[in-house]
């Protein structure tokens, strides 16, 4: 059931044939040729759309044929074009031609579309072939049938929010509240070790949320865990930057915030210029007027979408989430992939982390990224359950266990759950 990857077959439609036919009026023996043109065929398009965040709609329906063109008639009348097929995908997928694995488009605007098949073109009545020397041509052209192709879909993993802070901040308790992941938390910094992603589905738009590791100052020489993982999200839309108000552990508030902004200019200026909604956790934790104080330190250097919110006692959520909501449909994807250029896209995991073994049937998939990518995933929620396999895909896994000659139907295994393998 890896829907995240699928391969489908697709169809133009066939040209119309022309029509052979003759006038035949009351009083008109003899009348001309009338034959009219057949119909061109539909196309076959792509289109990408925003608002999908799965290939969902590609899971049993593998077969897609545009409407041929209707076959052209008597008294010069043309048959009608077949319309055109649309299908609609999410931005983010990438279209490859099956026989040479050849990308064929990248969709990273919403709208953007491609024409994968061209429809047949309508044969010629009978009507153009008379001329002086031929009055009653005997034929008429056949309709050109509609190209036909086996194609590749690959979804890529974009997150469109980003998460930063300092460790401790409340990342993760705030992931879990906006979205159905389950990330670890902890009153510890460095909990989370490795990015995770959550979908959030808010009125009718979804989009993806990536929770990564806390950035300390000097992140940029090394420091705590680096900032290697700022790549995950340089291509998000807006950045939640994520403050812990409370100053619990004699820091300020103030001097975080900044010294995380200027970790993202280090780190790429185009990172920190990422429009930011300020989310002022822990205000369970201090006075109010110690949150005002810091809302309107904030409001001096230009910020206009605070927060105040308590993550773990989910204060303040929904007005945070709607904004971002709001904020995701209205900005462009940074996403533009030029030269794709396969390390280039999103990895959830990084690759060899895990290994195959192969018992009887069944693959059992095992490693220290498992526990990573289980903890992330709610297997109660289709999204999630979606972003799990999806990550299955982009880690290389899937690749692997056909490599290791898995078959349709057989089981993989991976810590205590068992999936049927269906491509
Ligand atoms: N009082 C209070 N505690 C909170 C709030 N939000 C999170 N915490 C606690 O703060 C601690 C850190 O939370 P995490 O969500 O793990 O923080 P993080 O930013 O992901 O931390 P790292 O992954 O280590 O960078 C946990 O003990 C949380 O329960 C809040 O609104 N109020
Ligand atoms: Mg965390």
């Amino acid at each position: 059931m890896f829907i995240d990857h699928a391969k489908i077959y697709v169809k133009a439609g066939n040209g119309g044939n022309g029509a052979l036919s003759f006038r035949t009026e009351k009083y008109v023996p003899d009348g001309g040729p009338d034959g009219g043109d057949g119909g061109d065929g539909g196309n076959v398009v792509f289109v990408a759309a925003s608002k999908l965040t799965t290939l969902q709609s590609f899971r049993f329906k593998h077969k897609f044929v545009a409407d041929d063109g209707a076959k052209g008639m008597g008294r010069k009348m043309y048959g009608r074009g077949g319309a055109d097929l649309r299908i609609a995908v999410p931005v983010g997928t990438i279209i490859r031609d099956a026989s040479t694995n050849k990308i064929l488009v990248d969709f990273s605007q919403d709208g953007q579309e491609y024409i994968a098949v061209k429809g047949g073109k309508g044969g010629a009545g009978n009507m153009h072939y008379a001329n002086s020397v031929r009055q009653a041509p005997n034929f008429a052209r056949a309709g050109v049938p509609g190209e036909e192709k086996e194609l590749l879909i690959e979804l890529k993993l974009i997150a469109d929010v980003g998460l930063v802070g300092f460790p401790n901040a409340g990342k993760s308790t705030l992931l879990s509240v906006m979205t159905s992941a389950k990330p670890k938390i902890a009153d510890y910094p460095f909990t989370t070790l490795e990015p995770v992603l959550g979908v959030v589905n808010n009125f009718d738009t979804s989009f993806v949320i990536a929770d990564i590791p806390g950035i300390i100052e000097d992140a940029h020489e090394g420091a705590g865990l680096g900032h290697d993982f700022l790549r995950h999200i340089e291509r998000t839309r807006l950045l939640i930057h994520v403050v812990d108000v409370s100053a619990k552990d004699g820091r300020d508030p103030l001097s975080d915030f900044n010294n995380i902004n200027n970790e993202l200019l280090q780190f790429n200026p185009e990172l920190a210029k990422r429009p930011q909604v300020v989310a002022v956790n822990k205000c369970d934790a201090v006075s109010d007027e110690e949150v005002e104080s810091f809302v309107n330190e904030i409001k001096k250097l230009g910020y206009e979408d605070i927060f105040v919110i308590s993550a773990a006692s989910r204060v303040g959520i929904e007005p945070l989430l709607n904004k971002v909501t709001e904020l995701v449909s209205k900005l462009p994807t940074t996403v533009l992939f030029d030269d794709i250029e396969e390390e280039k896209l999103f990895k959830y995991v990084p690759k060899d982390q895990y290994t195959i073994e192969k018992h009887d049937d069944v693959f059992e998939v095992s490693g220290s990224w498992v526990k990573v990518v289980m903890e992330s995933t709610n297997f109660e929620d289709p999204d999630s359950i979606s972003y799990f396999q999806r990550s299955l895909v982009n880690s290389g896994v899937i690749e692997a266990l056909k490599k290791a000659g898995i078959k349709e139907g057989d089981t993989v295994k991976i810590a205590d759950w068992e999936f049927d393998f269906i491509e």
